[in-house]
């Protein structure tokens, strides 16, 4: 199951809206007969591979599996059906596929066909691989990682809005990774009007480990502004990549970019129902590069499932920007509770990477 782990690691910039799959079929002397990996949405799926590899070999045999065999029609046509088909006598599932269409029902295929089926094995590290396939099975909306460059005194630009660059390089290139694993990268009009930023990947900057650099795709940008006024002098309005821009209504008169009407509330673009339509959108992670603004509504709403600080060894003093705007707290419980989850040095800075439970 290890090994199908780290094969899946090979779909980590390309499945989505699918989820990263790998599979592994030994035969009875528990030797590798086939491997598989789920590539891209609308090509065969990682146990079809692995049974090709297989070949009539695969009867009698054990398929090691990251996720529930699929049980339905989607683009491709049913895993549960083939793994039948090839007679292997048991399959190893690291856990239940959470798309309503299958949970559950591949192993129900598999067992009625007689198929010994054991599940739950490593399936923290095959959830790791899919935190935003999961989160949007179950609730609807992409899992939200918020990045924020800071200085030891959490500021991330000077009083005068100076703010380049306050992390070093390598930590600049540590963000890249994220920008291309993500479906959408979303941010504030705030800071495309102060920082004029692509948001894009800078894939020759990046180690991408396996990947041609064509595989690199780009994320979708997505711009909280509820006044809809961005003129198209940005680049992230002209440099031919999809944007969408969210606001409350559409403003007739701006041109032809991509547009998402969102309710509002108190006269804003309300954020938990522009996640609903991310997730509507098929986004399983969105990446957020905001200013504090943005960040704070996001951490208000309850729609920040992730927060990735990049830590640079700078004092920046008390007239700085803080990273975060929340409501005035008058009591130590109202604070947001974090809990780390990694935390190691990238170039000279620190990378804190805090989890926040959201339900
Ligand atoms: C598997 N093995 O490698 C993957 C699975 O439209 P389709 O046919 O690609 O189906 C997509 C769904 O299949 C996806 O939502 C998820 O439930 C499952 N993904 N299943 O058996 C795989 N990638
Ligand atoms: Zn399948």
């Amino acid at each position: 199951m290890a090994k199908a782990i780290r094969l899946a690691q090979k779909g980590q910039f390309t499945t989505s809206p699918n989820p990263r799959v790998g599979c592994v079929i030994v035969n009875n002397n528990n030797e590798s007969i086939g491997q598989g990996v789920h590539i891209q949405a609308g090509t065969p799926h990682a146990e079809i591979h692995a049974l090709r590899e297989a070949g009539k070999s695969a009867k009698g045999a054990t398929a090691y599996v990251t996720l529930e065999p699929c049980s339905h029609y989607g683009r491709t046509p049913p895993c549960a059906e083939a793994l039948i088909k090839a007679q292997v006598s048991r399959v190893v599932i690291a856990m239940t596929d959470p798309n309503p269409n299958v949970s559950g029902n591949g192993i129900r295929m598999l067992q009625d066909a007689g198929i010994e089926v054991s599940s739950d094995i490593m399936s923290a590290e095959s959830a790791a691989l899919n935190p935003g396939f999961i989160k949007r099975m179950l609730t609807g909306k992409p899992y939200v990682r918020v990045k924020l460059g800071i200085s030891v005194d959490g500021k991330i630009a000077l009083q005068n809005g100076n703010s380049q660059w306050i992390t070093g390089s390598e930590a600049r290139r540590d963000v890249q990774h994220y920008r291309a694993q993500s479906c959408a990268v979303l941010t504030g009009s705030g800071t495309v009007k102060a920082d004029n930023p692509s948001l894009l990947v800078r894939a020759g900057e990046a180690k991408f480990a396996h990947y041609p650099l064509e595989a690199i795709r780009q994320p979708v940008r997505v711009i909280v502004n509820s006044a809809d006024d961005l003129s198209r002098d940005y680049t992230c309005m002209n440099d031919g990549h999809p944007t969408f821009v969210a606001s409350t209504q559409h403003n007739a008169d701006t041109d032809n970019r991509q547009h998402l009407t969102v309710d509002a509330m108190n006269g804003k673009v309300d954020i938990s129902k522009l996640m609903l339509q991310l997730g509507d959108m098929q986004f399983n992670e969105v990446w957020v590069e905001a200013g504090p603004g943005l960040a704070g509504a996001l951490m208000m709403a309850g729609e920040v499932d992730e927060l990735i600080c990049y830590q640079a060894p700078k004092l920046l003093g008390d007239k700085g920007v803080s990273m975060v705007s929340l409501p005035t707290f008058t009591e130590l419980n109202q604070a947001i509770e974090l809990s780390l989850i990694e935390s190691r040095q990238i170039g000279n800075d620190i990378k804190l990477r805090y989890s926040l439970n959201t339900p």
